[in-house]
């Protein structure tokens, strides 16, 4: 899901299609490989919410080197994936949910790329006036009007254009903040899965958003890392199951 995004200069960096002092951010909700998210495209809009603008995609060996330092296979629930414009410093790929480094952070040209196709060819870029975020299940959308593929968004809009009217339609009104805004803030949702946005100054880059959304990303995380046991744990409630076992056997044996 998108989480977060965050409306600096606009001022595209050299080679990344992207501003370079923007970011967005995701939080992932259920266990995904990085040929998943491989697999996903993402991107803004115009400033009038009416067509797709810029469309990218996650680099899967940046992905496999983050899971690789994490030791694990699949990014876990509670994960945030940052992907930023050159501006805001090195990649963050020092991953480890098992000692509270829950969040990763993309470059733009680097782990988070422009999609090669041609067909929508923009720069991300937020608007004052409006944007939709978005991802997407079409690898990439077939024209720049098409949003048949989109699986989350969120946006801001005072006069909202069709692909921000869709995304209203498609996951809530609560999706699309009913507002302009300017440079130095960001759109950010302090609920859960279902979005309260809120315009937040200088953003909270790489951290849940504060209130619900703290509350709801700190519980993904307690489910995925307690459906996990640590070997020692399970190894102790084995021979748990083994001394019961044998206790009932004897027990059975003096009713013989
Ligand atoms: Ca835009
Ligand atoms: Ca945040």
């Amino acid at each position: 899901m998108v989480n977060e995004y965050y409306n600096g200069s606009a001022a595209v960096g050299t080679g990344t299609k992207m501003a370079r002092d923007e970011y967005i951010e995701f939080v992932i909700v259920e266990k995904t490989s990085s040929a998943s998210l491989a697999a996903l495209t993402f991107g803004d809009t115009n400033d009038a919410t009416s067509l797709l603008q810029g469309v990218f995609k996650f680099d899967q060996a940046t992905l496999d080197l983050a899971l690789s330092n994490a030791g694990i296979q699949q990014f876990l629930p509670g994960t945030i994936l940052v992907v930023k414009g050159a501006d805001l410093g090195s990649q963050q790929l020092g991953y480890s949910p098992g000692t509270g480094s829950w969040s990763i952070e993309l470059t733009a040209g680097q782990g988070a790329v422009d999609h090669s196709e041609r067909l929508i060819n923009g720069n991300i870029t937020i608007g004052n006036n409006g944007d939709v975020v978005w991802i997407s299940s079409s690898n990439p959308p077939s024209r720049n009007s098409d949003t048949s593929g989109l699986i989350h968004a969120i946006g801001h809009d005072s006069a909202p254009g069709l692909v921000a009217t869709t995304v209203s339609t498609a996951f809530g009104t609560e999706n699309i903040l009913n507002s302009t805004i300017t440079s130095g803030r960001s759109v950010s949702n302090v609920g859960n899965s279902t979005e309260s946005l809120q315009l937040t100054v200088g953003g909270t880059r790489g951290v849940a958003n504060g209130g619900g959304n703290s509350t709801w990303i700190n519980g993904l995380r307690g489910g995925s890392l307690s459906a996990v046991p640590e070997p020692s744990r399970g190894l102790l409630i084995l021979t748990g199951i083994l001394v019961i076992t044998c206790q009932r056997r004897r027990i059975g044996g003096q009713h013989v």
